[in-house]
């Protein structure tokens, strides 16, 4: 029996891709998208969709309600860099969203939800390089704040209403479907359609810094496997450490200028280069790798292929 699914925030970097594997998976009938506007008409017609606002409430009661769902991945959020310009707004949207889809589950129709944390949960006093699953998280971002405190909402309704809530420490993830939002990682997606579209990229981080990463396809495997797990092999409710890539400005130029030599970088960091600054370099996922035998498939290169040839066929007009 496939599951009725509600995607809150469907039209977002991540929410985008996971709706359409989501249907590939249970059938687009079986998948309700949904997102405050309808800035992505192609997701937006791909099939059942409603306009929600994450925080409201009733709107939500009423989609699950209407379309007998059973299970809620909520996407929406302000991320890291949108957050610090607007931070009561990042604070009201990440929260009070993830609020009514815990108390929706509590009341019990919900069978499952989906919740995606953050590596913005770790801060400056993290242990950088393969930073553990219990460690100090001490976030300096209002997103990294939100991110932590969901975190502890989570397992807090796991174990006191027995909600089957479930999340990643996502990474930086890159994609050539839908551009990201407000985010410290956004130059690890910028910089390839930049090096099609013009042969040059000024980069908003200094070139050493290293973070850790994710090919898209590897984000959206990871979360469907999560959620495919078998509910008695999972020992974190908060939300799991999960690892790919880590790589600089410098290793991402050069990685895409071995397919494009002409392809030149210039640094001029600006106020995401502090945020940056206060997250790890390196993530150890290895409770992951043992609770849902994850596996990350893509490296740099392979990325980088995979990317500058879908962008090359998105900007053919334009080179
Ligand atoms: C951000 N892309 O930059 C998000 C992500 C690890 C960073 O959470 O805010």
């Amino acid at each position: 029996m496939p599951s009725r699914i509600l995607i809150i925030g469907a039209c977002g970097q991540i929410g985008s891709e996971l709706t359409t594997k989501l249907r590939e998976i249970n059938g687009i009938e079986n998948v309700i998208a949904s997102d405050i506007n309808t800035r992505k008409l192609d997701l937006v017609n791909s099939g059942p969709f409603e306009i929600i606002d994450a925080k409201n409430f009733n709107a939500i009661k009423d989609c699950c309600k209407h379309y007998n769902i059973d299970t809620i991945y909520l996407m929406a959020a302000l991320l890291s860099a949108t957050g610090e310009k607007y931070p009561m707004e990042a604070w009201d949207l990440n929260m009070n969203s993830l609020f009514h889809v815990l108390n929706l589950a509590k009341g019990g129709t919900i069978k499952k939800v989906y919740w995606p944390s953050s590596i913005a949960v770790f801060g400056p006093t993290t242990p950088r390089e393969l930073t553990p699953q219990h460690t100090i998280c001490e976030p300096t971002t209002v997103y990294g704040i939100t991110k932590q405190v969901g975190e502890r909402w989570c397992e807090y309704y796991y174990k006191k209403y027995g909600v089957d809530v479930r999340g990643l420490r996502y990474p930086g993830i890159i994609s050539h479907k839908a551009m990201p939002g407000g985010g410290t990682t956004d130059y690890a997606v910028e910089i390839y359609h930049e090096a099609i579209k013009t042969g040059k990229y000024e980069c908003f981080l200094s070139e050493n810094t290293n973070l850790p990463m994710m090919f898209m396809d590897d984000a959206i495997k990871a979360t469907i496997d999560l959620m495919d797990a078998p509910s008695e092999d999972l020992t974190i409710r908060s939300s799991y450490n999960l690892a790919a890539i880590s790589f600089t400005p410098k290793q991402i130029y050069e990685s895409i200028k071995a397919h494009l030599p002409d392809f030149t970088m210039t640094y001029q960091p600006d106020f995401r280069q502090a945020i940056a600054d206060s997250w790890p370099s390196s993530i150890d996922d290895s409770v992951a790798r043992r609770d849902w035998n994850w596996q990350h498939r893509f490296d740099l290169d392979a990325m980088t292929k995979v990317m500058l040839k879908a962008l090359r066929k998105k900007y053919h007009n334009l080179i």
